[in-house]
């Protein structure tokens, strides 16, 4: 099958999910609340979830633009963006398809250094996430420079392969995991929110799994 082909059956499937509110508990697990939001289950593997397509960016190409409402925007390179200060952080990833994943150590910067570079102006409220795949999400301004949010080049101390969304990908562990668009390629920082490729598909703006906003 074709790329197109292919992409064309993956959406057309999450849709239909979306549509029937599949996965829908309404309750958390009283055992495994405190760490297991309700409807997930816990996984050991990690799996791959994409468009279809994987892109290939190799570092020599590889930039990343900040731009939109912001006094200073900014195109890094990959030697701009490995000088900038770099951490490491360890969350769960929850995917509405209703797996999760402990323990993701992730090294990389943090979004509240990127912001601090380009120096949102004050109408800025909103945050558009674009990829090297043609994906998008959104995030409030406020939820995207959060502790525990990053941009990520490795994943448990390896850099970060390229089906994971390598060379860097954006880490959100407060939000189902396709808030943390993989093949980061722009941050587009907004007056008006604008809805991402899931978001304009039946799953919700915000996608907190805490109080399961799988769709809306
Ligand atoms: N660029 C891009 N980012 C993306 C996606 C995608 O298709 N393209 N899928 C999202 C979804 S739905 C999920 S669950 C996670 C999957 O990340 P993983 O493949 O590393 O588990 O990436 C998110 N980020
Ligand atoms: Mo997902």
């Amino acid at each position: 099958m074709s790329d197109d082909g292919r992409r064309a059956k993956l959406v057309a499937a999450k849709e239909a999910w979306a549509r029937a509110g599949r996965l829908l508990t309404g309750r958390p697990d009283p055992d495994k609340a405190l760490r297991l939001p309700p409807g997930q289950r816990l996984v050991e593997s990690w799996p791959v979830l994409d468009l279809g397509v994987q892109p290939h960016v190799p570092l020599a190409d590889w930039r990343l633009q900040i731009d939109g409402e912001v006094v200073n925007p900014v195109t890094l390179d990959w030697d701009g963006f490995r000088a900038l200060p770099q951490i490491e952080d360890m969350s769960d990833i929850h995917c509405v398809t209703q797996w999760s994943r402990y323990d993701n150590r992730w090294t990389g910067v943090a979004t509240s250094v990127i912001l601090d570079l380009v120096q949102p102006l004050p109408v800025a409220r909103h945050v558009i996430l674009h990829s090297y795949d043609g994906y998008t999400t959104n995030l409030c301004l406020d939820h995207f420079a959060e502790d525990g949010c990053l941009l990520a080049h490795a994943h448990d101390g390896v850099p970060l392969a390229r089906e994971h969304g390598g060379p860097v990908r954006a880490v959100i562990p407060r939000f189902y995991f396709w808030k943390s668009a993989k093949w980061l390629k722009r941050i587009e920082i907004v007056a008006v929110d604008k809805p991402g490729f899931w978001e304009v598909r039946g799953y919700h703006n915000v996608g907190d799994p805490w109080t399961e906003q799988r769709y809306g």
